[in-house]
């Protein structure tokens, strides 16, 4: 775990235990702090208690501490800590923010924040694998996988490629990024700001938090995102706040298998520019862009059986999501769309989605957004009403024909019904092998489907 002289001696109230708070409250209590900790659940309390005072931040004096560490989870804009914390004079902080401060105190590294609403984890993962192909020393934390404080610190020449929600950015004051990129902005996580424009500033804060040294990248697609890339320019010098363009990359996509699709072409062309800055030869950003592999529940092929291929989106988890999906589908009447939408809605519309709608077959709606949405899509294209996940597979199998793609691409978050969108992209898997009878790895799934 990463710890640091920065926090002994040191004070910390932390709320919130699960992945960000343990790995907290064991980094600070390692580097020597006193650790008060809260969660609402027994469990976890239970568990840091051997080296935490087990006491809720919102009954304690909070005078002479040195920090509050919140957990992303919990809601800035409506807990009542934000308060007492104000109140008491006590900074509120998050994990990426004591990563901040522990920097000083690393073997020398750069660090690169990737934020947007929609390819974070994409472009973050793929930086990740471009320096891994390069042999530099890389670790890959933040809001995709172990939080930052969980993880070994790099030798000296490695990179932290952090993945920064708004949630963390809100928390963070001092982190100052080598390289930083936006991917685009668009309306999400609208229960946790006062308007969209909080939510696009939110994400402004990464940049106004760089040394104007250092380099900005932005996707440009979208006008909010132009908005910051304009606020960020003239305190720069030229070239060090950047618009990327794709056009150039279009033509080599093809040799790129885990990179389809036109957000991905954005994706590789920020992680592209951030690798060149971090001093990669052409030749191995050429190799890794070829060698990713992409993640699971995004655009993830899981298989073909009986010429129906199935794709698994199940983090498309909004409508600016889903759109670049269909989207990668453009008419072909021997490769038709069987799209399975639905979950809990982030809006009350699928615009953003319409261009995509051309080649759709039919539409199997689910969740608590199915009602809505078979009524937004019915005039567009045939629409079965379904609820259950398990239901709308059958009913799309018993639809498609040899060729043609069943695609779950939501463009809903997931909680109606599922843990979190890696459980309803798991159930999907799950539910294909069994009604295919295939097994759900894909290499058998392919495998036994040729057969
Ligand atoms: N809690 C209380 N009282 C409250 C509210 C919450 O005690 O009033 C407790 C909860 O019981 C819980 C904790 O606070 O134990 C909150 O934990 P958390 O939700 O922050 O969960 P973590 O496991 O720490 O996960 C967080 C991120 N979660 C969120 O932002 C909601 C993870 O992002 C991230 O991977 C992880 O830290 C490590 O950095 C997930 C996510 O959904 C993937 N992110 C959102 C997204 O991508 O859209 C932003
Ligand atoms: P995030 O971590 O920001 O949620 P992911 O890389 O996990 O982003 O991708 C989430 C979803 O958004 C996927 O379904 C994918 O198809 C879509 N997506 C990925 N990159 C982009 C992009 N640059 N623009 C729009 N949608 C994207």
């Amino acid at each position: 775990m990463i710890v640091s002289p920065a926090f002994r001696g040191k004070r910390y109230a932390v709320l919130g235990l699960a992945r960000t708070g343990l790995a907290t409250v064991g980094s600070l209590y390692a580097s020597g702090a006193d650790v008060t900790a809260w969660d609402r659940r027994p469990g976890p309390r239970d568990e840091v208690a051997p080296i935490a005072t087990i006491a809720d931040p919102l009954e304690i004096d909070l005078a002479g501490f040195d920090g509050v560490v919140l957990s992303p989870g919990v809601p800035l804009n409506t807990h009542p800590i934000a308060a007492r914390a104000r109140e008491a004079g006590v900074p509120l902080i998050g994990d990426i923010e004591l990563f901040a401060l522990a920097r000083q105190s690393l073997p020398r590294h750069k660090v690169v924040g990737i934020t947007g609403t929609n390819g974070k984890s994409t472009t973050t993962a793929l930086v990740h694998h471009l320096c891994e192909t390069a042999g530099i020393p890389a670790q890959m934390g933040g809001n995709i996988g172990l939080p930052i404080l969980g993880h070994e610190p790099l030798p000296a020449g490695g990179v932290y490629v952090l993945e920064l929600s708004s949630y963390q950015i809100d928390l963070t004051y001092s982190l100052d990024c080598e390289a930083a990129a936006l991917t685009n902005v668009t309306p999400d996580h609208l229960d946790r700001y006062d308007s969209f424009d909080a939510y696009a500033y939110s994400k402004a804060r990464l940049f106004e938090m760089q040394s104007a040294q250092h380099l900005a990248v932005f996707g440009c697609d979208d006008g909010p995102t132009r908005l910051v890339f304009e606020a960020e320019a003239p305190r720069r010098a030229a070239g060090r706040a950047i618009c990327v363009a794709t056009a150039s990359l279009a033509e080599r996509q093809a040799h790129w298998i885990g990179l389809k699709g036109p957000h991905n072409l954005q994706n590789a062309a920020i992680a592209t520019a951030i690798a060149t800055e971090l001093g990669l030869a052409d030749a191995d950003i050429e190799r890794g862009l070829a060698s990713f592999r992409g993640l699971p529940h995004r655009m993830e092929v899981l298989g073909t059986f009986r010429g129906i291929t199935f794709v698994n989106d199940s983090k498309a988890t909004n409508p600016a999501s889903t759109a670049p999906a269909l989207s990668a589908y453009p008419p072909d009447p021997a490769r038709r769309v069987h799209w399975i939408v639905g979950g809990l809605p982030k809006g009350d519309d699928l615009d953003e989605c319409a261009p995509g709608f051309a080649n759709v077959a039919a539409a199997y709606t689910i969740g608590e957004a199915g009602p809505r949405f078979a009524e937004i899509l019915s005039p567009a294209m045939p629409v079965e009403r379904c609820e259950m996940l398990s239901q709308a597979v059958m009913r799309a199998m018993a639809r498609a024909r040899p060729g043609d793609v069943i695609l779950l691409s939501p463009a809903c978050a997931s909680f109606d019904q599922f843990k979190d969108y890696e459980a309803r992209g798991d159930a999907f898997r799950q539910i294909v092998a069994g009604l295919t009878g295939a097994p759900p790895a894909e290499h058998e799934f392919a495998a036994r489907s040729a057969a």
